[in-house]
């Protein structure tokens, strides 16, 4: 079998028409010899034989799974408001009366008669939050398919289409793939340039999916290499509460519901519509469609669920998808692709990396990650920082939901983990990347999400705890549920809504927009305030902690999670004052009750190092003795990253103990896990320890065939967490400096970046040599300054009347 170069074809011309390659990069970069954008692509010489090898396409709302095969075509579906149940109140009563006693039992060392009683009294109702579902698939089944002679599929990053070219003996075929945002669909163009195309399209509704162990890994069971014609027969079988008519001349309308769970009844329904217009014989009925004898077929797949908002389910999802599709349906093909390619280069161009290259970047996507252990392959992780952007573009736009567990790409309806928002880590990493990599719009739906969650976490707050302000635990959903679940030991956790307020605000100190913290001052307040009701003092004297609280979701030496004032609390909630006290100053807002929270921030116990020379993670010296001395949470480093409180300049100290923490902890863990380790050790300034790390990433233990982090099962938050950390190793904003090359790994001598947002609304392009910064170029407002490390030096430097300031070095 042959491959198709598509590297001459249309994809490189119109991409270079569109105006998303290397010239429409910063003009730094356009002198240089670096890696044009439309580099940026995944590609691969043979079908996708799981769904892990499928390629992702997304609007932030719709996605779909694109296999590429050549006898049957599937594309499985999202929507991502179509998550199970309806509006629900877990909050737990009961939990008032129990605190006081649960804190009594923490504090006499009882931890087990604590966690029993939490357990019984303390969590939410139901135990668990709503799962994530799936939209289900469309087949495209051809008359006469034929082991092709020549193949390739791909991914091209900046223009967002997934395309499969092939040739069998019957013709050649090519087909584009891509979820349009301003036309609120997905598109799909099949061309035979020669030969016919002649195929049945079939609907199959959401369905349970069991994660086989070869999953866990990646691999192909042998039946999914073989069987290119694995779900016909599934195709077309309708369960009793999804319907499937013909909806006029090459259309059918589907219609369902979304699942009941744990006993909260299905409140969404859920449509789909599928347009087919082309040149052959489209003939619809209730089964399908089936087009004969066509050259060029365009078919629209327009979705939407009842939800309107996380309290409100009255919507019309028939009459959006009628809409979405009669829209997109007055446009040519080549409009919608155009309006596609522009929309989605507003938010990919920009930004550019380049760490070199290497023979090995010749090789298909998926070989390039087997071999990636043990070859030099840079652009690679180049590769890797792109794509983590694509997916946050494709799974998070401005006016949707936040990226999930899975972003919007989850094949059944019993995803992993629910494929939720699992706030003690997960969710915040996927927006680690945003603001850095020039993406601050993407964050927008994690904006909308705490803001509903805040009202959420008021009843929480007043009903479980009687306090003031809000409070979200370790897990959120669509319904934006707060209450502790799961079980004690990982829920009742209160640190979730703090942790994204501390995000929310990291992304105002890179674009620093008056009021975008205007939004967010009462949130920061709100949170601070649960916290000024809830802290207690610490009976030995050593400060103010949380209780009952875990170190996510690590178990102690006495048989729990459950404790008192667990590190990573203090560091969270020392942010959250601080946030807050500067949001509220700047705001001038709230004078006097600043003083309390800043007195408060002041009276927070202190981080502590053990006596193996740790950083302590428990308030008392327990780390060596725990259970588990590998566990994948590193929660205690917060503190390192991604806040900057502990840091190499102002707190050496503490960062030796982080280190001696880290080290214990291990390198390699489950996919984000790994990838928090790699921004860990750029944050401590060991760049080669950072590089082998992210070299474990993105090897196939931890990044499947298509590029999609593994936890094992697929997670996304380690493709965002990485994409983070190869960008700390390359710039750092932190302590209101710059940070040039503060990890460079020595695998990384030359290159470049540009593109690259630092905190106080700067951009900055640099590009080094020799593993030494040569060119910097800062863009920002006129006059304002910022304090830069580089190669050595440190000084100010101060954006001039041309919005620029630039530096070279010999
Ligand atoms: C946390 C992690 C798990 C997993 C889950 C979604 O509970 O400890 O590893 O990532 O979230």
């Amino acid at each position: 079998m042959r491959d198709i170069d598509s590297s001459s074809g249309f994809s490189r011309r119109e991409a270079l028409a569109a105006g998303l390659a290397i010239g429409s990069m910063p003009s730094l970069l356009a002198a240089q010899p670096v890696r044009p954008a439309d580099e940026d692509r995944l590609w691969y010489d043979k079908p996708a034989a799981g769904w892990t090898a499928a390629l992702p396409i997304g609007n932030g709302r719709l996605g779909a799974m694109v296999f590429g095969r050549v006898g049957q075509e599937r594309l499985q579906l999202n929507e991502s408001t179509l998550w199970a149940g309806a509006p629900y109140d877990p909050d737990n009563p009961e939990a008032l009366a129990a605190l006081p006693q649960v804190r009594a039992l923490l504090a006499a060392g009882k931890y087990r008669e604590a966690t029993d009683m939490a357990s019984a009294r303390m969590m939410g109702r139901p135990l668990t939050q709503m799962p994530y579902g799936t939209l289900g698939d469309i087949f495209l089944t051809f008359t006469s398919a034929q082991t092709p002679t020549e193949y390739r599929r791909e991914l091209d990053l900046a223009s967002a289409i997934a395309a499969t070219r092939f040739a069998t003996p019957a013709g050649r075929y090519m087909r584009e793939v891509f979820a349009s945002a301003p036309d609120r669909a997905i598109v799909m163009r099949l061309e035979a340039e020669t030969g016919t195309l002649d195929f049945d399209l079939a609907y199959r509704a959401p369905r349970e999916i069991k994660l086989r162990p070869e999953q866990f890994t990646g691999d192909a069971t042998p039946a999914e290499i073989a069987a290119d014609w694995l779900m016909r027969e599934e195709a077309g079988q309708v369960p009793p509460d999804v319907s499937i008519a013909a909806d006029g001349p090459g259309a059918l309308l589907i219609t369902g519901r979304n699942e009941a769970v744990v006993g909260i009844p299905a409140g969404l329904r859920y449509a789909l519509r599928v347009h087919a217009t082309g040149d052959g014989v489209i003939v619809t009925s209730e089964k399908g469609l089936s087009v004969r004898g066509a050259r060029r077929v365009t078919v629209l797949i327009a979705a939407a669920t009842s939800y309107i908002g996380y309290g409100d389910i009255a919507g019309d999802p028939v009459g959006a998808v009628r809409g979405a599709c009669e829209a997109a349906g007055c446009k040519p093909y080549e409009t919608l692709r155009r309006d596609h390619i522009a929309d989605h280069a507003a938010l990919y161009g920009g930004f550019g990396i380049d760490l070199g290259t290497s023979p090995a970047a010749g090789l298909p996507t998926d070989r390039r990650i087997s071999a990636s252990a043990a070859t030099d392959d840079p652009a690679l992780a180049a590769l890797y920082l792109q794509y983590g952007r694509y997916l946050l573009i494709s799974s998070s736009r401005p006016g949707g939901q936040p990226a999930n567990l899975q972003g919007i790409w989850n094949e059944g309806t019993s995803p992993p983990w629910g494929s939720k928002y699992t706030i003690n880590i997960n969710t915040e990493m996927n927006y680690w990347p945003a603001d850095p990599a020039g993406l601050g719009r993407c964050v927008e739906p994690l904006l909308r999400m705490t803001e509903e969650l805040s009202i959420a976490g008021a009843r929480t707050a007043r009903t479980m705890y009687g306090a003031r302000g809000w409070v979200a635990h370790h897990n959120t959903d669509l319904w934006r549920a707060s209450a502790p679940i799961d079980g004690p030991l990982w829920g009742l956790w209160p640190c979730g809504g703090a942790w994204l307020c501390n995000t929310l605000f990291t992304h105002w100190d890179h674009v620093r927009d008056d009021g975008l913290l205007a939004r967010l001052y009462p949130l920061l307040k709100g949170a601070s305030r649960f916290f000024l009701d809830t802290l207690i003092e610490d009976p030995k004297g050593r400060g103010l902690v949380t209780s009952p609280s875990l170190s996510p979701e690590n178990e102690h030496p006495f048989g729990s999670s459950l404790c008192v004032g667990p590190a990573m609390d203090r560091q969270i909630v020392r942010d959250l004052f601080g946030n807050t006290l500067i949001a509220g100053r700047q705001l001038a807002r709230d004078a006097d009750w600043l003083e309390d929270v800043n007195r408060a921030r002041a009276a927070l116990a202190p981080d502590r190092i053990g006596k193996a020379g740790q950083l302590q993670e428990w308030l008392e010296d327990w780390d060596e003795q725990a259970p588990d001395l590998h566990h994948r949470h590193v929660s205690h480093l917060y503190g390192v990253y991604p806040s900057g409180q502990i840091n190499l300049r102002d707190t050496p100290e503490l960062i030796e103990a982080a280190k001696v923490s880290l080290r214990a902890r291990g390198d390699l863990s489950t996919g984000w896990a790994t990838a928090w380790r790699v921004c860990l050790w750029a944050r401590m300034g060991e760049g080669d320890h950072a590089h082998a790390v992210l070299k474990g990433l993105l090897g196939p233990t931890r990044t499947y065939p298509n590029m999609f982090d593994a936890h094992p099962p697929f997670q996304i938050d380690g493709n965002f967490g990485g994409a983070a950390g190869i960008m700390e190793m390359l710039l750092q904003s932190w302590g209101g400096a710059l940070h040039v090359l503060p990890a460079l790994p020595s695998a990384w001598p030359a290159g470049a970046i540009a593109g690259f947002r630092a905190r106080g609304g700067v951009s900055v392009d640099l590009q080094w040599a020799h593993r030494r910064p040569t060119t910097l170029v800062l863009h920002g407002k006129p006059g304002s300054a910022l304090e830069v490390r580089a190669g050595g030096e440190h000084f100010a430097a101060e954006i001039g009347a041309s919005g620029q300031y630039r530096r070279n070095w010999k």
